[in-house]
């Protein structure tokens, strides 16, 4: 086992990262731009390495301060976390070629699915089922129309370098194909450098269901179950939720062993996840496979009881993996709330600012992944995600009266968040039966802004919450606040018999 791993990432991840080091006895080396020289990660580390100015394309995207920082420490191992460098072909051959071992999969696994026809090739030889489509890129609009009208409309045109959605474009009928393929090749060259498209069939109302693959350098690739992972906008994942209820054992089964059938052919060692549509009869269909630690594996960690990235670390380490497919059988149910510093009132606008107060909720069956505390500065360098929140618990209905209450333990001031927004779902009848599919939280959003109460209403709530923690106070002055009562049925009325109990 190494002695020493340096951590190439900032934020809850790289607190992740360290966490997974100090159980496993090995020091541990953060990374940290001008931004970042006061973050949790730079204190919970064992050591840090200031690599740069704020913006990630002068500290976390360069890869030679990183190997440099690694040389500097005598760090053996590096771990890229998720974003940043975690997914570049060319880093991960660096990191090996300068004599380190990289935290995750081989350089070539990484190049050959980065592509996204490339992967759709290698899926189709290893009998994956992937959308009807093309697995080349398309020379005209002329070719886009012929097999358009072979699987007929509506298709998608896909970007070939792509992944997250840009460069995609839905065509219903003939007339838009020419412009709509102008469109997505233009935003395709401008986002990857490279307008390469290419077409599929359009799979309308599907669920967006993951596997987690985790295999070793001695041959043994297993999967790890689905997460659900539908409640999305704009390509962002909002609430993850492990199992799916769309998910019987059976079809657990067949969507695993394609998973590894697709991760054998690409030569895949470490933490990956393919992802899959899941139409609503029950047919799944191969899109991608990421080749990084998910932000959302939590949820997949508390259903298997395996731990992730120390199992990443010790696959890297050579490890052989003990666990039996037949025996990893998810029990219970975990929720994630991306808890991000976004104002899901004003459209998710971004918000920033400086945390001036943080309650983190605890209890029974809830974790806390986090970057932030009391005094951090919250920008615009980097992701809005300011921590995950993850319950587990018996059932997908105890799990979400969990998360809940959980968020209403949390207490976030200095920046607009997305609790409320959580809060929210938590109570939405829909959300609670798990009648979701990818477009379903976006066809929602204008209900949940609606239903917020008028803002006149709000305002005098907050006053009345105000006057009764202040009597209250001067009711018992100094003498522990034992009389304090406001019975607790609304949010401002809790708020209120909170503000009056707490310490003055
Ligand atoms: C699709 C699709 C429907 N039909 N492909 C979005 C990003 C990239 N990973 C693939 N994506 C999609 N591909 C076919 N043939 C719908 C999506 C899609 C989506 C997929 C997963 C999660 C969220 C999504 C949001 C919009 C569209």
């Amino acid at each position: 086992m190494f002695t020493k791993l340096l951590v190439a990432n900032r934020g809850e991840i790289a607190l992740r990262v360290i966490r997974a080091c100090r159980e496993l006895g090995i020091r541990s080396v953060a990374v940290y731009s001008d931004a970042d020289a006061t973050s949790p990660h730079v204190r919970e580390a064992d050591e840090a390495v200031h690599i740069g100015p704020a913006p990630a394309a002068q500290s976390y995207l360069l890869g030679d301060r990183i190997l440099d920082a690694a040389r500097q420490t005598g760090a053996q191992a590096i771990h890229p976390g998720y974003g940043f460098l975690s997914e570049r072909e060319w880093f991960a051959r660096a990191v090996r070629d300068a004599g380190f071992v990289w935290v995750g999969p081989p350089a070539e696994a990484i190049a050959a699915l980065g592509s996204k026809t490339a992967a759709r090739t290698l899926a189709v030889a290893a009998g994956v089922p992937v959308v009807p489509g093309t697995t080349t890129a398309l020379r005209d609009a002329a070719e886009a129309m012929g097999v358009a009208e072979q699987f007929g409309f509506p298709v998608l045109l896909k970007a070939a370098a792509g992944g997250g959605g840009k460069g995609m474009r839905v065509v219903r009928a003939p007339e838009e194909l020419e412009g709509a393929l102008a469109a997505a090749k233009r935003e395709a060259l401008n986002a990857f450098g490279d307008d390469a498209v290419y077409v599929e069939k359009y799979i309308e109302g599907p669920r967006h269901v993951e596997i987690q693959v985790l295999g070793d350098h001695h041959g043994t690739m297993l999967h790890l179950g689905e997460r659900e992972c539908s409640v999305q906008r704009r390509h962002q994942k909002m609430i993850e939720e492990a199992p799916s209820i769309a998910v019987s054992p059976e079809l657990r089964a067949r969507m695993g062993a394609t998973a590894v059938a697709a991760a054998r052919a690409a030569g895949y060692v470490n933490a990956g996840t393919c992802e899959f549509l899941l139409d609503r009869h029950g047919n799944f269909y191969f899109l991608e496979m990421n080749t990084r630690i998910q932000v959302e594996h939590p949820v997949t960690e508390l259903v298997t009881g395996i731990d992730l990235v120390q199992w990443q670390i010790r696959i890297a380490a050579g490890d052989r993996l003990p666990f039996v497919q037949e025996l990893i059988v998810p029990r219970g149910w975990a929720i994630e709330c991306r808890i991000t510093s976004e104002d899901f009132q004003n459209g998710f606008l971004p918000s920033t600012g400086r945390i001036t107060h943080l309650q983190i909720p605890s209890g029974p069956g809830v974790r806390w992944d986090g970057g932030i505390e009391v005094g951090s500065d919250v920008g615009l360098f980097y992701d809005p995600m300011l921590a995950k929140l993850i319950v587990y618990a018996g059932t997908r209905d105890a799990a979400i009266a969990r998360m809940h209450r959980a968020l209403l333990e949390l207490e976030i001031v200095g920046v607009e968040t997305s609790r409320e927004f959580h809060l929210r779902m938590m109570e939405d009848e829909e959300f609670r039966r798990g009648d979701i599919t990818i477009q379903w939280l976006e066809a929602k959003l204008p209900e949940l802004n609606a239903a917020r109460p008028p803002e006149k209403h709000v305002r005098a709530a907050v006053i009345a919450a105000a006057l009764i923690a202040e009597s209250d106070r001067n009711a018992i002055g100094v003498a522990p606040p034992a009389r304090v009562n406001a019975s607790a049925t609304s949010a401002w009325a809790s708020t209120a018999r909170r503000e009056g109990l707490r310490p003055s």
